[in-house]
């Protein structure tokens, strides 16, 4: 909590009841929100003024974790009896939605000004699927949310398989995304993990049984093991009852877990806008004899050219062709 204020320093007609301030939201409880001034973990509860809720357009949460917030307190500090009032929430640098399987089209936003968000895979148990990853891959460029690949379990393949991460590597390092390997059970990346997300708040994500609370708990072993407790298949169809939260790691940084890949629904992407979110792909069409291209059957198409010789890979080049295809089921 913020300095108690001096009030033996003020006259008595000076006394002023109350303060305000800025802080972070942490966690979502449902029946109020725990904030905290971020670097500063020292949370207190808050409540939504009414008007905030009603300005929440389609999405069921206004107010996520790490939405920066205003807040007014009555007494000297907030409890649970007297509450802080969040009285703003400041514009979201960006932020990732979940939508709702259902019809209902409502949305959930799962986080908020995220600083980099990990994206967690293992190469096998389970077995990796390249055109999961660059969905979400995808998802984070559109949501403008900077990604990190975890490969993590290479304790279990590195003898048997050094090739394919090597072919790993090539792929994605070669799109622009950096690649940390990681075995949280023998400690090997976690460093250079603890590094990438130091002073950053960060999302992790990815597929069911990756390791993502496991990296949690290499990151700080202080973390309580309920880290890893919202599963992907508890959250379809729902989009109400799951809260999020923000977990302080010791060696600095915040980090909000979250479900498996289909975690984060896929945005609404036109065909012609999905290029624009694969950054390789990007950075070739600039050269393209016609624009828009769809960079699959025209001529001088420089992204079929750089697919050709390699400097786009063939693997990304199929998920992109496979997301054209699919396009519309992925709504
Ligand atoms: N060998 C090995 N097993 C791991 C590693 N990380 C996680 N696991 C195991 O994989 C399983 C799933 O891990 P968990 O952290 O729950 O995955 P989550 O669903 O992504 O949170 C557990 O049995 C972990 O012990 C790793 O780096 N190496
Ligand atoms: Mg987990
Ligand atoms: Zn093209």
């Amino acid at each position: 909590m913020t300095e108690p204020r001096k009030l033996l320093s003020l006259q008595p007609d000076q006394v002023i009841m109350g303060k305000t301030g800025t802080a972070t939201v942490v966690r979502n409880t449902g029946s109020h929100f725990m904030l905290s001034e971020l670097p500063r973990w020292e949370l207190f509860p808050a409540v939504l003024r009414g008007k905030i809720r009603l300005k929440g357009s389609e999405s069921t949460n206004p107010v996520a974790v790490g939405d920066h917030v205003r807040y007014e307190i009555q007494d000297e500090e907030a409890s649970f009896e007297h509450p802080a009032v969040i009285t703003e929430v400041i514009d979201r640098s960006n932020y990732v939605i979940r939508k709702s399987t259902n019809l209902s089209r409502q949305s959930h936003v799962i986080a908020a000004n995220i600083d980099q968000a990990f994206i967690v895979v293992s190469m096998y148990f389970p077995e990796i699927k390249l055109p999961f990853l660059d969905r979400i891959l995808v998802t984070c460029e559109v949501y403008g949310v900077p990604a990190t690949i975890v490969l993590n379990k290479v304790d279990m393949y590195r003898d048997i398989a050094q090739e394919q991460i090597d072919d790993f590597r090539r792929i994605y390092e070669g799109a622009g995304y950096r690649v940390i390997e990681t075995s949280a059970r023998t400690g090997e990346g976690v460093e250079t993990l603890r590094e990438a997300c130091r002073d950053k708040v960060c999302l992790f994500s990815g597929e069911s049984g990756v390791g993502k609370s496991s990296l949690i708990k290499a990151l700080d072993p202080s973390l309580s093991p309920k880290v890893g407790r919202i599963s992907e298949t508890h959250l379809q169809g729902k989009h109400t009852t799951t809260f999020y939260e923000m977990y302080p790691i010791c060696s600095g940084g915040f980090i909000v877990d979250t479900p498996g890949l289909r975690g984060f629904g896929l945005v609404d992407l036109e065909k012609e806008e999905i290029a624009l979110y694969f950054p390789e792909m990007l950075r070739e069409a600039q050269n393209c004899r016609f624009a828009p291209c769809t960079h699959t059957h025209e001529p001088g198409c420089a992204v079929k050219e750089a697919v050709d010789d390699g400097r786009i890979s063939a693997e990304r080049y199929n998920s992109y062709l496979g997301m054209l295809e699919e396009d519309k089921k992925f709504r």
